[in-house]
C-alpha cells in the first residue's frame, strides 16, 4: 500500500505523483489542506516534522523531500529519469535543481506569507512570486534543450519539476511569451499520460 500525503496545488506534490505514475505505481492521494494550516498539525509533523508536503509512505517508510522521493523511486524501480553518463546526469539534475533549490523554496507559501505580512501588503503575494519565478524560468530557458523534452528526447527529472512549475507560474500569471522552449517542453509533457493523470486539477 502506497500512500502520498499531497495538496492538490503543490508543485513538490505534483512532481511526486508524475513520478509514481511514471513507475507505474498504485497510490492513494490523502490531502493535506496547505490553506488551513493542516500540514502544521501533530499527526502531519509525526509524518514530517518539516510540516511540509509531500510525504509518501511506503509500508512502513516514510518518505520526506520530493527530490529524494523520486530518486529513491528511480533507484527501486528503475524509471529512466536520468541519463546513463555522469555528466548528463549532472546536468539534468542542474535543470532540476535550478527550479527545485532555486525557484520553489523562496515561493514556498509560508515564505511568501511572510514577506506580505512583514511588509503589511506592500508586497504582494503575485509580485513576490512574479519576481521570483519569471527570472528562474527565464535563466531555465537558455539551459534546456530544443527538442520537447528538457534534456535530449526522454522524460527525465527535470521535466518532473519544469511542469508543476509552469503551473505555478500560470497560477502567478507570470508572463511566459518570452519562453518559447519551456512551453513547447511544457506542452509536449503535457500531452503524456503520467503528466496528465497526475494534474492539480484530478486532485482539488
Ligand atoms: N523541498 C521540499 C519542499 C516541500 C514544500 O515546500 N512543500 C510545500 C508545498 S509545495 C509545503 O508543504 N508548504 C507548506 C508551507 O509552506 O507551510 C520538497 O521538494 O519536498
Amino acid at each position: 500500500m502506497i500512500t502520498l500525503h499531497d495538496y492538490w496545488r503543490s508543485s513538490a506534490s505534483y512532481r511526486v505523483r508524475i513520478a509514481l505514475n511514471l513507475a507505474g505505481l498504485d497510490y492513494k492521494s490523502l490531502p493535506v489542506d496547505l490553506t488551513k494550516g493542516e500540514q502544521t498539525s501533530p499527526e502531519h509533523r509525526a509524518l514530517n516534522p518539516q510540516g511540509l508536503v509531500p510525504v509518501l509512505e511506503i509500508g512502513r517508510q516514510k518518505l520526506t523531500q520530493s527530490l529524494a522521493i523520486i530518486e529513491y523511486l528511480e533507484e527501486v524501480h528503475g524509471v529512466g529519469l536520468l541519463p546513463d553518463s555522469a555528466i548528463e546526469r549532472a546536468h539534468v539534475r542542474a535543470l532540476a535543481y535550478a527550479v527545485a533549490m532555486e525557484i520553489h523554496p523562496v515561493c514556498n507559501l509560508r515564505v511568501a506569507k511572510f514577506v506580505t505580512q512583514e511588509t503589511g501588503g506592500k508586497i504582494s503575494m503575485e509580485h513576490w512570486m512574479q519576481s521570483f519565478i519569471a527570472p528562474g524560468l527565464a535563466a531555465l530557458e537558455q539551459m534546456v534543450g530544443d527538442g520537447n523534452y528538457c534534456h535530449e528526447d526522454r522524460v527525465s527529472l527535470a521535466d518532473i519539476c519544469l511542469v508543476p512549475q509552469l503551473y505555478n507560474a500560470r497560477r502567478w500569471n507570470v508572463d511566459l511569451a518570452a519562453m518559447p522552449k519551456l512551453l513547447r517542453i511544457g506542452a509536449h509533457l503535457e500531452t503524456l499520460p503520467a503528466f496528465k493523470l497526475a494534474h492539480p486539477d484530478r486532485f482539488q
